[in-house]
């Protein structure tokens, strides 16, 4: 098994405990000092710093929520002066203004750190040449990605995102052996090799490094068989650090969050109450380490679950399970929750579908409608009117029986859903229009 940290990363239980207990305190003190806005968050639930003795006490402290980084925009919840903040960060909101995050000297390396741990468990090492097609710029995939690549030691291409064509010939004559990219953007790129005509065996590509937005199991199996890799899993989020908050091991049983760095909790969305490990419900992530900006409880509006169970790679942090959504992307249609990636998994067991789709949300009168988009392959769709009408007949049926709710299925044509340089875009809600 190969580790970055072993040390850190395989730490017994009781150890991690006592350093994450050591880190929330010294945290705590810290914004209460010089955060005013959780001072006065944490007085006006009569909370003090003093009062944090044990890592339950943890729910005594307030929560934090994208709303409270957008009352203090831009920097206002930096627990740093301007001076010693090196870069900023942020997260294109849909609408309004973005989500900024700001670092520290130190907050950078401990990023580069966290991203070179998660390469390696991605089999990833200094004989690795990383192509890193997340964009460069504002959002952290780009720079976050490029930190650990180069502090492991690999040759780093640092193409970004777009421009596909010239892509897949860098990966050609350079030889790269890991992609990193969203998991939408690595499908366009085979769908590109395809029509330049190069197969998988022209290229070097080992694995791939895929995260920033919720893609299923069937989804794997798919960009593994189609580029001929090994794919996995990598989260994280602006607020808390970026990519390399949480990583699949080889055995692929969930993601380990980082929890020298992190405090993990799952609560239920509406109650706010904490939910026990196994649990399904809202990510919850206090960092014990940042700098310039520490988060108490951040609600990441990610749902998933937890599971302490020790893994088979001997990495003895928490495992959290594949992100089925975050709650922004649900749509309720009739009192039923629709996640973009439920609506997938069914998709990808259909012979003759491919994996590009959209969800269009509608309200005919009082009633919430939703249309599935799907692409069907070539061969379908020069094939006659009636196995299209089939398929289309038969997808409806899958998805009403996975779903519990009727859901309107339009087969397009190939190539006619639009697609996804970065994060792919699932859902069009007409409602709000
Ligand atoms: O997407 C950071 C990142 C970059 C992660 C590259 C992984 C790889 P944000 O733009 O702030 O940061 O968006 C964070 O993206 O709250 C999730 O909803 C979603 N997300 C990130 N990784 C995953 C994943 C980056 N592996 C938001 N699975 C998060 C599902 C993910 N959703």
């Amino acid at each position: 098994m190969n580790y970055w940290d072993q040390e850190k990363e395989c730490m017994p239980r009781e150890e991690l405990e006592k350093l994450q207990l050591r880190r929330l305190k010294e945290t705590v003190y810290r914004v209460y000092a010089f955060v005013p806005a959780y001072k006065e968050k944490m007085d006006d639930i009569g909370i003090k710093p003093d009062d944090i003795n044990s890592l339950e006490d943890i729910k005594k402290l307030p929560f934090t929520t994208k709303q409270d980084l957008r009352n203090n925009y831009p920097f206002g919840l930096f627990a740093l002066p301007m001076s010693e903040v090196v870069r900023i960060h942020s997260s294109s909101g849909t609408t309004g203004k973005p989500t900024v995050v700001g670092y520290s000297k130190k907050d950078i390396d401990t990023w580069a750190e966290l991203m070179a741990r998660a390469l390696v468990s991605a089999g990833a090492s200094k004989h690795s040449v990383i192509q890193n097609s997340y964009g460069y710029g504002l959002f952290t995939g780009g720079l976050g990605i490029h930190y650990g690549a180069e502090k492991i030691g690999a040759s780093v291409i640092p193409t970004s995102g777009g421009n596909t064509k010239r892509q897949i010939m860098l990966m050609q004559d350079f030889g790269s052996t890991v992609l990193t990219c969203t998991p939408s953007y690595a499908l366009f790129m085979y769908e590109v090799m395809d029509e330049m005509g190069i197969k998988p065996s022209d290229l070097k590509l080992k694995s791939g490094v895929f995260g920033a937005e919720p893609w299923s199991e069937n989804m794997r199996r798919e960009i593994e068989n189609k580029l001929e890799i090994d794919a996995f899993d990598i989260y994280g989020l602006s607020e808390i650090i970026g990519p390399g908050v949480a990583i699949e091991c080889p055995f692929k049983k969930g993601l380990h969050i980082a929890e020298d760095h992190f405090i993990a909790e799952i609560i239920d969305p509406i109650t706010e109450e904490v939910l026990e490990d196994g649990q399904h419900g809202e990510l919850v992530i206090t960092s014990v380490t940042k700098e310039a900006l520490p988060l108490l409880r951040y609600r990441t509006r990610d749902l998933t679950s937890l599971n302490r169970i020790a893994c088979d790679c001997g990495r003895t942090h928490v495992r959290m399970q594949k992100v089925l959504g975050r709650s922004d992307d649900m749509v309720i249609i009739r009192g039923v929750n629709v996640f973009p990636s439920m609506v997938e998994s069914v998709l990808l067991n259909i012979p003759g579908v491919e994996p590009h789709y959209l969800l269009v949300v509608d309200r005919k009168g009082n009633l919430d409608q939703l249309e599935v988009q799907v692409e069907v392959s070539e061969q379908i769709f020069s094939d006659e009117v009636k196995k299209l009408e089939e398929l289309g007949a038969l997808i409806n049926k899958e998805l009403e029986s996975a779903l519990g709710v009727a859901t309107r299925v339009r087969l397009v044509e190939p190539k006619s859903i639009e697609r996804s340089e970065g994060k792919a875009k699932r859902v069009i809600d007409k409602r709000n229009i």
